[in-house]
């Protein structure tokens, strides 16, 4: 299928930088309820009693447009007064739970005990917070991301969040993978007969896109699905444009740069976007038997989170043209 006006997209995202990505598609995509996105839920953890699932909550705030601007996580207009009255006596303080974020890990968290599954509850609270695309989890089920380091192996956000990302990472484990089962929606958006693109978003490789291929069945409906398969780099001029993804590939002994995140993603993209500063590396790209398309990856204002989504959605137009013309000639 061509990425024509009405075409589905399917984005699989992490946290903060692939927010931004989809935040774009929602914004240039003729209506965005034909936008899926499929966020990372092997950060998720329980925390003070509750479910807190952080890529899911990030990308709810920032397509519902009441996301932390300064932080990428968390909402807009925040107090920490919870925060605050904790530590007075004595607890956990080293993740910050804000005052509204709070409410929806409270809300989530009294819904999933009472049985409901984590993308019945997703999709009731994105309706409720106006969120115009379809968020999906992965999966309903658990699979928690272990970091191995140096110092042993430590659960994501105590590596993250407490310890600053400071251990050499010697490997990840996608804690129950094998046994997971991938969102039915989500496998539902792939297979779709209109679908126009997937956009692997400019995310971790390691710890938000690995743990969504982890699941069974995921890599086969890749590339099984009719749409090309899209991945944009998260470095940019051999760094991360946030977070740790260049320092994670250094201490797995891969040079950071754009052209190993193409190496990364080998055997499941058709495209791949990489940034006007790498633009020398992208010969390297092709001739690994991939397009490639070189434009401005990073994303400031909206206006370029939606530049970029719109080339992205071109690109994916001129791969489907060029395989369907190929395929008559
Ligand atoms: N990241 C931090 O660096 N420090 C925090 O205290 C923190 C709290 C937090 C609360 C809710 C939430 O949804 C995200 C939060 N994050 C925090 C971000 C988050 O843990 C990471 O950015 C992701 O897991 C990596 O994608």
């Amino acid at each position: 299928m061509t990425f024509s006006a009405d075409a589905r997209c399917v984005a699989l995202s992490g946290g903060v930088g692939g927010a931004k990505l989809a935040l774009g598609l929602a914004d240039v995509i003729a209506d965005p309820g034909r936008l899926t996105v499929v966020a990372n839920t092997g950060d998720d953890f329980e925390h003070l009693g509750l479910r807190v699932c952080p890529d899911l909550d990030t990308l709810t705030y920032t397509l519902a447009g009441i996301a932390n601007e300064e932080t990428g996580w968390g909402r807009a207009g925040e107090s920490g007064a919870f925060m605050a009255a904790l530590g007075a006596l004595g607890g956990e303080t080293w993740f910050f739970l804000g005052d509204r974020d709070l409410a929806l890990h409270v809300e989530r968290t009294r819904r999933l005990r009472a049985g409901e599954s984590l993308s019945a509850v997703t999709s009731a609270l994105c309706a409720r917070l106006g969120v115009p695309a379809r968020i999906v989890p992965m999966s309903d089920d658990p699979v928690p991301t272990v970091v191995e380091t140096e110092e042993g192996p430590l659960a994501f956000q105590h590596y993250f969040v407490r310890e600053r990302c400071r251990p050499r990472v010697t490997g990840f484990r996608h804690e129950g993978a094998e046994r997971a089962r991938p969102c039915a929606a989500f496998l539902d958006a792939l297979a779709a007969p209109d679908l126009g693109a997937v956009v692997v978003c400019p995310s971790n490789p390691y710890i938000s896109i690995d743990p969504i291929l982890a699941l069974p069945g995921v890599r086969a409906a890749l590339a099984a699905c009719r749409a090309p398969v899209i991945a944009v780099s998260p470095i940019v001029g051999g760094r991360a444009v946030k977070g740790p993804t260049a320092k994670m590939m250094a201490e797995l002994g891969t040079a950071p740069g754009a052209a190993a995140i193409a190496r990364h993603y080998s055997g499941l993209i058709d495209g791949f976007v990489l940034d006007t500063a790498d633009r020398a590396e992208a010969d390297a790209i092709a001739a690994g038997g991939v397009a490639v398309e070189v434009t401005n990856t990073i994303m400031s204002a909206r206006a370029d989170k939606q530049a970029l989504a719109r080339a992205v959605l071109a690109f994916a137009r001129r791969i489907s043209a060029s395989a369907q013309s190929s395929s008559t000639a």
